[in-house]
């Protein structure tokens, strides 16, 4: 069984191990879950080998209770998972690499091919062509009479449909992409979900925010995975430091994106009010109980200040 994240370099990563182990159940955590919930972790019993790609989870040593365990990763991690079989992770020794599929790439002596290319420029978006495999992205373009645009396509095509809320989908997108590029450039249903969270994220951002000491809150309330998308926007739209809150119903959502400053001392800010959160020195994103959002703000412009 693969566990792999629902954005496009875990999708072709799950693509990538199944042209190694071949065919293989397959699925993706609850979306907005970077933790294993009961639900999740109860489809992962009855299976005696679960390999989790693209995504840290800090319950993952759970899954050794029932399966043998292996892990590929790239994210920012200084914990071994250690009753693992194999925990591959390049940052475990201070090496960031720019997707999953370059460490499943490496580990399996793969050819550099458009799921790899993918899984980049996932991750990276245009910095994919700043990367140490900036070279194989260039020569697999020419070698295929690509344009780097069709990869950026490709990639929003793919994330669409964790942005939908659409788990099958997500776990569909893992055959479409191992298809090839056309296969995917070419998918009606997911040019329609690029049509539809272009429409939800318009609405979001129709909403005038407030303004506090030069920071902007937008509140808003959808059950879309946008909330990064919607940020970046406003953030860079406006060339200000922006806070968005989603009230979703079943849990709050927090994403903060400063234009330069340095602002991932609010990450363990929230870490310490036991909230699940993330970030990189520009960005936090949190994921709180409901209506603990509100009271949050209050904090977060304090330590803004
Ligand atoms: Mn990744």
């Amino acid at each position: 069984m693969i566990l792999h994240h629902w954005d496009a370099d875990g999708i072709c990563s799950a693509a990538l191990l199944m042209r190694v182990h071949g065919e293989q159940e397959h699925m993706t955590p609850t979306i907005g879950n970077y933790f294993l919930c009961e639900e999740d972790l109860n489809a992962l019993r009855g299976h005696d080998e679960v390999i989790i790609a693209d995504m840290n989870l800090p319950d993952a040593h759970r899954v050794c209770e029932f399966a043998r365990l292996r892990i590929y990763d790239h994210h920012l991690t200084r914990e071994r998972v250690s009753c693992a079989l194999e925990h591959i992770n390049p940052a475990l020794e201070g090496h960031l690499y720019p997707s999953a599929t370059t460490v499943i790439m490496k580990r399996h002596s793969l050819p550099f091919d458009h799921l790899v290319a993918l899984g980049i420029v996932g991750d990276k978006g245009k910095g994919a062509l700043e990367t140490e495999f900036s070279g194989e992205i260039q020569k697999y373009l020419e070698k295929s009479g690509r344009a780097f645009e069709d990869l950026l396509t490709a990639v929003n095509l793919l994330d669409s449909s964790y942005k939908v809320d659409r788990r099958d989908e997500v776990v569909e997108n893992v055959h479409l992409v191992a298809e090839g590029l056309d296969a995917v450039l070419g998918c009606e249903r997911l040019r329609r979900n690029v049509e539809e969270v272009e429409r939800e994220i318009e609405r979001c951002l129709a909403v005038e925010p407030e303004a506090v000491d030069g920071i902007l809150l937008l509140r808003m309330r959808t059950r879309y995975h946008i909330i990064s998308t919607v940020t970046r926007r406003l953030a860079w739209g406006r060339r200000a430091t922006a806070i968005v809150i989603n009230e979703r119903g079943d849990r709050d959502e927090m994403y903060v994106r400063s234009v330069d400053r340095d602002i991932s001392h609010l990450i363990d800010i929230a870490k310490s009010r036991g909230y699940f959160a993330g970030g990189k020195r520009e960005v936090m994103g949190a994921i709180l109980p409901p209506g603990e959002a509100q009271k949050f703000v209050a904090v977060v412009l304090e330590a803004l200040r």
